[in-house]
């Protein structure tokens, strides 16, 4: 491990979290490898590519690591206190700012000392920001939990070009209102240079609120431009984010993954459709309808499950925060309850795992998916929905996916559902599993087409290119 404390970079990456999680060996010793998830899933080719430094907390509360490279780049840590989880992570990240910006799918909270704990917070990370920052530096800001650092941070250093970009939605303007400390949310903002979103709704949702800022004037509707009171410009757009398609599809056809698939096939019993779902165990990705059409599907034969299997895996996520305890636990009920009506002892209806698989593994599974039902009530993108596509060779396959995810505005031919209609999404399943292979093989194939030609490459190149880098 090389210590990086002095160095100065000139491209910054700035997470709540660095891509890296901390494994401790038999023998005592540290390594770090990468984090699952999907803002790492993104950013780790650009960094490998770039270098510099990424910026970030090192997910264990009250301890000091220190600065070190890894594969190709610095990684700065950053300390919370275990109070500082609680309040400015799981507290106004994760329990006012997710759920308000996901349509409020269930109540935020809100409370003074988680406001002040966010302040804080992204005040120490915009501190270590300007001290790590070369002169002229170009400085990227990822997501909700940082909204105030582009701001503090112009404040310290002007010289910086800084650019942001939020993975999750951009509420409308009256949900937005909600939050009491709104108009120093967007004033944090609005010290970026560019603020990138992952579809043009969301853009002009953020628009339309910065416009309401004393001393903005535009964006109007032909124009992405705000500009402030002091005559600075802010650009506003849509950068959708995307994969490594071509590294996922490399992965997926490697004879060991085919080898991983074939024996995962034959553990699930050789079923002629497997239906496959995984998530982030969140309540935003629309599990418990999903997993309710399914159950209702095999209760009424449409479904056989002598011939069909759904599996589906959910990644352990935010698990200290209520709402996931609650979805954590309604999940295996549910999942309980419909494996329980079965009349065989041989196979469950529904194969679920709530673990983190290594990629090859989930390449494989991809391999075995015949049907991806990807169904969020809300999602920014959802890269699933992307990997599933790059990781397909033959066309004999659907995708089910949600007209809420941010995804399904590139994604137009995919099987749409409102996961919010659960009989709507009953006849999409069967369709998607009777459709005639050439119907499926049209819509797989233009899909493809689209995945393969806007990588992730494609989407950091843009934003770098429209900050200026
Ligand atoms: P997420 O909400 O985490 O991302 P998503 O875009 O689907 O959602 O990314 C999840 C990532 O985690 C994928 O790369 C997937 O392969 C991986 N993953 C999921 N379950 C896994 C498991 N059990 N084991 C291993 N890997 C697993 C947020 C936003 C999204 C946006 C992304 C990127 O909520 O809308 O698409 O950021 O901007």
């Amino acid at each position: 491990m090389t210590s990086t404390s002095d160095d100065l970079a000139t491209f910054i990456v700035v997470a709540n979290r660095l891509p890296v999680d901390r494994v401790v060996n038999e023998d005592g010793s540290i390594d770090w490898t990468t984090s699952p998830g999907g803002l790492v899933t993104a950013l780790e080719p650009v960094m490998q590519r770039k270098g510099g430094a990424w910026i970030g907390w090192h997910g264990a509360p009250d301890e000091t690591v220190e600065p070190f490279h890894h594969e190709g780049y610095d990684i700065v840590p950053i300390p919370l206190s275990a109070q500082e989880v609680t309040e400015y992570y799981e507290g106004f990240s994760n329990a006012s700012l997710w759920p308000l910006y996901h349509d409020c799918v269930v109540d935020p909270e809100f409370h003074r000392e988680w406001w002040d704990s966010y302040r804080t917070v992204n005040t120490r990370f915009a501190e270590k920001v300007a001290k790590r920052a070369a002169k002229n530096a170009t400085v990227w800001v990822q997501d909700y939990q940082l909204q105030l650092v582009p701001r503090m941070l112009r404040e310290a250093r002007p010289d910086l070009k800084i650019g942001f970009f939020l993975h999750i939605p951009f509420p409308p303007i009256e949900l937005y209102q909600h939050i009491p400390w709104r108009g120093e949310l967007v004033d944090g903002l609005l010290g970026a240079d560019l603020i990138g979103f992952q579809t043009p709704g969301a853009a002009h949702n953020f628009a339309r609120l910065a416009h309401h800022r004393d001393g903005v004037t535009g964006p109007d509707d032909s124009d992405d431009i705000a500009t402030l009171s002091d005559g600075r410009v802010v650009k506003i757009k849509d950068f959708p984010i995307s994969i490594d398609a071509r590294g996922f599809h490399e992965l997926a056809s490697s004879p060991q993954v085919h080898q991983e698939a074939e024996e995962m096939r034959k553990e699930l019993g050789n079923p002629s459709t497997i239906i496959f779902g995984v998530d982030r165990l969140d309540y935003t990705k629309g599990l418990r309808q999903r997993i309710r059409a399914i159950g209702e599907l095999f209760d009424e034969g449409k479904l056989d499950q002598d011939d069909c299997v759904f599996l589906q895996l959910a990644t352990p996520s935010r698990e200290r925060v209520e709402e996931y305890k609650i979805l954590r636990n309604d999940i295996d009920l549910l999942v309980g309850r419909i494996n329980s009506a079965s009349d065989t002892l041989a196979r469950p209806r529904i194969a679920y795992r709530h673990t983190s698989v290594p990629r090859s593994t989930l390449a494989a599974m991809y391999q075995i998916a015949d049907i991806m039902i990807v169904t969020p009530l809300r999602d920014g993108m959802n890269l699933v929905a992307k990997e599933y596509l790059a990781c397909r060779d033959d066309d004999n396959s659907a995708l089910i996916l949600s007209e809420f995810a941010g995804a399904a505005l590139e994604l137009d031919e995919a099987y749409m559902v409102n996961p919010y209609d659960i009989d709507g999404m009953k006849a999409t399943i069967m369709k998607a599993i009777n459709d005639s292979p050439q119907a499926r093989a049209q819509k797989m194939r233009a899909m493809r087409e689209q995945v393969f030609a806007h990588t992730i490459d494609d989407w950091a190149d843009s934003f770098l290119t429209e900050l200026g880098e």
